[in-house]
């Protein structure tokens, strides 16, 4: 199975992107994590991206806030798929590291999930590895109707309380 790449611009992030990591070990997806800033280690974040898919990632998360570069500087150095996590770490809530990924010029794509959408984006990742595992896509559908089944619950619990 290919692995997934789970990168954050700071480990202050890591409190969002600790829930991506989460998500994929429920789907036993190999993953590897660092700590690369398109700003503060542009050339880490380079190197890293350059040699991703011949390291044996199928897919890169890439998560950053304020002006958040990340996950462009990231796709500008492959053609693996990036999916790009805005972090709320700043006085605009977000905003703008959400602007600052979604925002990519044609040519280089970032799939961009919601301000703080690590789950989200780690459910894509597998999504996206799921096309050529079919276990994956099978996993993938169990937690669809699991989490189905939670929501009918919680409908239950509202309805016997609320509707005489
Ligand atoms: C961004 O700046 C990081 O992704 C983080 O969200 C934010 C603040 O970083 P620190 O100053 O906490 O290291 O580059």
């Amino acid at each position: 199975m290919n692995k997934v790449a789970v990168i954050m611009g700071s480990d202050s992030d890591l409190p969002i992107v600790e829930k991506a990591i989460t998500t994929l070990k429920e789907f036993n997806v190999p993953t590897e994590v660092h700590v690369f800033s398109a700003h503060r280690t542009p050339e880490e974040a380079r190197a890293f991206a350059m040699s991703a898919r011949e390291n044996g990632f199928g897919a890169i998360l890439a998560a950053a806030g304020k002006a958040a570069h990340l996950a462009g500087a990231i796709a500008a150095n492959t053609t693996l798929p990036v999916i790009g996590i805005p972090v709320k770490s700043s006085t605009l809530d977000g905003i703008d590291a959400l602007l600052s990924t979604v925002q990519m010029p044609s040519g280089i794509p970032v799939a961009t999930v919601a301000i703080d959408g690590a789950v989200n984006a780690a459910l894509l990742a597998v999504e996206i590895l799921s096309v050529s595992d079919p276990a994956l896509g099978k996993a993938l559908d169990d937690r669809r109707r699991a989490d189905t089944a939670k929501v009918l619950e919680k409908n239950k619990k509202i309805e016997e309380q609320f509707n005489q």
